[in-house]
């Protein structure tokens, strides 16, 4: 009956969760990439949507996948990050009712979990926006800096100290790519599995310049395979922040616990969610 209006498909909770499934089947897929997971650049791809967020402004942050465009995909700080937009493709093809902006914060929250973080509750209801809401460079962290600049960005977000290191813990994931930052090598011995250990190994490592021709940056002096940035070691150097990294190194129920409320603030910066729009758990499939 032409008169009648086409009905529209509103997602529910379960079309989420298999789209959630669906990323968490896939991390895997390529044994030689990285580590063997998609998983730490799921990550990052989520945090750098977000992390745009200016708090005065309103601007930025995980409403509107805005880096699927030039410039903003050209941004320094998001180098190599086309490899996690385009391993979401096919799922985005599958499930095509999603927008880029839910895909990419649930892929993050998939990888987190899969990765045996905590649970991270999660809200849908982002709108992709064009190349007009790009935000403009410089609005993400510059590793190569120190405690003040860090406290400058994630201010700027809406962030205070003790949230800026439990963020900082998700460099237990994943590596630096000479390719991509110009840094190289993983933070901790175990980058597919989220743990307290770059607290632990911040405080408990003796850390050295690595003599090569790269950026500037600390490796273990025991075994020389492990790696910070300037930017993680300003969180040892200075005060406020090493005594959240002490709590954190201490007690990893304590960050998990931590780490979840932050990352879920962070991931939505910036959403203007319909009132009453429920959260989420998903139900993790590598438990
Ligand atoms: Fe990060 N991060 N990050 N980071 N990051 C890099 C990689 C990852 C900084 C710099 C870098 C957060 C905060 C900061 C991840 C998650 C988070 C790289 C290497 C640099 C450089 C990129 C490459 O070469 O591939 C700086 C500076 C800060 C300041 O605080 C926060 C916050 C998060 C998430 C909550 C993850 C995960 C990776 C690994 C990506 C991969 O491909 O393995």
């Amino acid at each position: 009956d032409s008169n009648v209006a086409p009905k529209l498909f509103v997602p529910k909770f379960e079309d989420y969760q298999k789209v959630y499934n669906e990323i968490a089947s896939r991390l895997e897929e390529k044994e030689d990439y990285d580590d063997g997971s998609y998983g730490p650049v799921l990550v990052r791809l989520a945090w750098h949507a977000s992390g745009t967020y200016d708090k005065e402004t309103g601007t930025g942050g995980s409403n509107g996948a805005t880096m699927r465009f030039s410039p903003e995909s050209d941004h320094g700080a998001n180098a190599g990050l086309k490899a996690a937009r385009d391993f979401l493709e096919p799922v985005k093809a599958k499930f095509p009712w999603i927008t880029y902006s839910d895909l990419w914060i649930l892929a993050g929250v998939c990888a987190i979990q899969e990765m045996m973080g905590p649970t991270i509750p999660y809200r849908a209801g982002r709108q992709d926006r064009d190349v007009a809401a790009c935000t403009p460079d410089g609005r993400l962290p510059d590793a190569a800096q120190a405690q003040d600049h860090l406290r400058n960005i994630f201010y700027r977000m809406g962030f205070n100290d003790q949230e800026i290191v439990a963020l900082c813990g998700a460099h237990a994931l994943g590596r630096c790519h000479t390719d991509r930052s110009g840094y190289s090598g993983p933070w901790t011995f175990s980058p597919t599995v989220l743990t307290n250990d770059y607290y632990k190994l911040l405080i408990e490592e003796k850390w050295q310049w690595k003599k090569w021709n790269g950026p500037k940056q600390y490796e273990d002096k025991k075994t020389q395979t492990l790696m910070m940035l300037p930017a993680d070691m300003a969180i040892i150097q200075d005060k406020k922040f090493k005594e959240w990294v002490k709590v954190y190194a201490a007690d990893n129920d304590k960050f998990f616990e931590d780490f979840s409320a932050v990352v879920k603030k962070l991931f939505e910066l910036g959403v203007p969610f319909k009132e009453g729009t429920e959260t989420w758990t998903f139900k993790p499939v590598n438990a």
